[in-house]
Parts: C-alpha cells; structure tokens; sequence
C-alpha cells in the first residue's frame, strides 16, 4: 500500500511538473467586458471595440442593428445578449459582431480591424466565433482571422501572412480553411482540409504558432503535438485541421505580432460574432519521451528507497 502511494506521488510530482512547463502568459486577451486578465478596457455596446485598431470603417458603424443584415450595412460593433443588436451568440456578456453586406467594388478591405501589438516566439491564439446567419444567403459570407506581421498587413487578407477562412454554406454546417495570405482566391493549402462546425452556436478556434528556428511540443488538452519551425496548427472544437504538408508561414518576414477580422468587397452575406479573443506565450513542453522519462525516473527512486528500507 505504501509503494502504491508513493508510486503516486511520483506521478503526481512528474506530472506537476510537465504542467508547471507548459504554463502561458496571456500577452493579448479581449472578452469586451473587461474582466479576468483582460489587458483592455469594457468595450461599451453598440461601439466600436476597444483594443483593436478599426482600419475600415473608421469612424462609426453602417448598420449593425439589423438582422438580417440590409444591403450595404458593413461594419465592427460590440453586441451582448440584451442589445438592440444581435445576440452575443460567441460567449458571455459582451461580444462583438464583424458583419458586411456591402460591396465595395474591388477593395480587400471592406471591414478591417487589427489587435493592438503582442509578442511572442511561441503563441496560442484562442477565440470562441459564431455565424450570426443560419441560412446562406446569395453573397459571399467568409470572413477572414488573419495573422499579420512587420510586411504582412492583418487589415488585408491578401496581404497577412497567414490567414483562417470561416465561411457558411448552404444547410446548417460552414466549414475552415486555412489558406496563405498572398493568394487571393480562398482556397486550401495544397492537400488541405476543411473541418465543418455547426451554425449559431459558438465554436472554439485554437490556434499554435512556431515561430521559432527549431521545432517545439505543445499540449492541447491530452495531445502532446511536435511543430516543425516556422509552422502552425490549427484546432476546430477539440479536432485538428490537417494537411498533407506543414501549414507554413511566410519564409524572410519578420514574426507575427497581430490578429486581425476582416472581409472584402465581394462578401456581401457575412455575419459572424466573437469573443474571447486570446494570445498566449507557450512555453514548449519536454519531448514525450522526457515525460515518460520523469514518470521511470520518479518510479524508479521511490522503488529504491523502498528497496533500501
Ligand atoms: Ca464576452
Ligand atoms: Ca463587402
């Protein structure tokens, strides 16, 4: 009895430890209530968003009190569950809904917001979204989390360096992608998939950055995932989206440092809210053998004093 107690406090101590080295520091936190370890202040409903840079529109909203959305209404502002707008179907309290149903011939910009800077060699960036909309409608809907850096602009999709395509199709499903920022057309990377998550209710998007020159291991929940250098990943509800080749970021520019939401002058159809938008620094975690190592070496010291007494 006494070995199996001590067996366990070994895993136990093992386990501490693997967890105490997979712990991150939130660099970047909008839950537009301004609560928890927010770094920024209440949004107020029915306003733009604090913490973001509002690049189009830049100074009011066109619409957002409709819904359905009318012709040309385009725009960011904060919702909650008893505003005049539509209902933060993201999170709880406030939330906030990026919408466009104008067309701005030509522009990659219709709506275009950006997070104020964060850092970070190894990031988690975590987001809860909705689509507001059950049913297609005849525009183009997707919108677009881009991922920018120093030379590639978040506030245009064709231009981050990455970016997340969350569009809704016919019948109640819509479906992710991830795509390269450069390339206009929204279509997966080669050999890539879509993971399709459930319209009007709220989905979790988790998504790790390698930023670094050498490959890394992180935990999401159980899984412990090795990223090459310079790559991502990309989780839908708890499943990874995959792909034959590595999601890669572009090679020569500089780190991400922003996030952005927008869409272009072809959606005419989008409406989605979002809260919880979260950056994290991820401390990489031992190689799974290193953890296996712990748990042999733990077991094997208290075998021994148990041996010895
Ligand atoms: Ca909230
Ligand atoms: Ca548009």
């Amino acid at each position: 009895m006494r070995r199996n107690i001590k067996l366990s406090l070994a895993v136990v101590a093992a386990v501490t430890l693997v967890t105490s080295a997979a712990s991150a520091s939130v660099v970047y936190n909008n839950n537009f209530d301004g609560t928890g370890s927010s770094t920024v202040l209440a949004s107020t409903v029915g306003s733009q968003p604090l913490g973001f840079t509002m690049v189009s529109p830049t100074t009011g909203n066109v619409g957002g009190t409709s819904n359905p959305l009318a012709a040309g209404d385009f725009g960011a502002v904060v919702v909650n569950s008893s505003s005049t707008h539509v209902t933060n179907l993201a999170g709880t309290g406030n939330g906030l809904r990026v919408y466009d149903a104008a067309s701005a011939s030509g522009s990659p910009r219709e709506v275009a917001l950006r997070s104020t800077n964060f850092s970070g060699s190894t990031l988690a960036v975590s987001m809860n979204f909705a689509s507001n909309a059950l049913t297609s409608t005849s525009g183009s809907n997707f919108l677009n989390i881009t991922f920018g850096s120093n030379n590639h602009n978040p506030d245009a999709w064709n231009e981050a360096q990455f970016r997340l395509a969350i569009a809704r199709n016919s019948g109640t499903t819509s479906t992710l992608q991830a795509t390269n920022g450069n390339t206009i057309d929204v279509t997966p990377l080669a050999g890539g998939s879509t993971l399709a998550f459930p319209l009007q209710t709220s989905n979790l998007l988790k998504v790790f950055l390698n930023q670094s020159a050498s490959s890394v291991n992180y935990l999401e929940g159980v899984t412990s995932r090795t990223l090459a250098a310079r790559t991502y990943d990309v989780w839908l509800n708890g499943t990874l989206l995959t792909s034959t080749t590595s999601f890669g970021m572009v090679s020569g520019t500089g780190l991400v440092t922003t996030l952005g939401l927008g869409t272009g002058g072809g959606q005419t159809g989008a409406d989605w809210v979002f809260d919880n938008i979260m950056v994290e620094n991820v401390l990489p975690i031992p190689e799974p053998t290193s953890i296996l190592g712990l748990l042999v070496i733990g077991s094997t010291l208290v075998l021994r004093r148990r041996s010895a007494i």
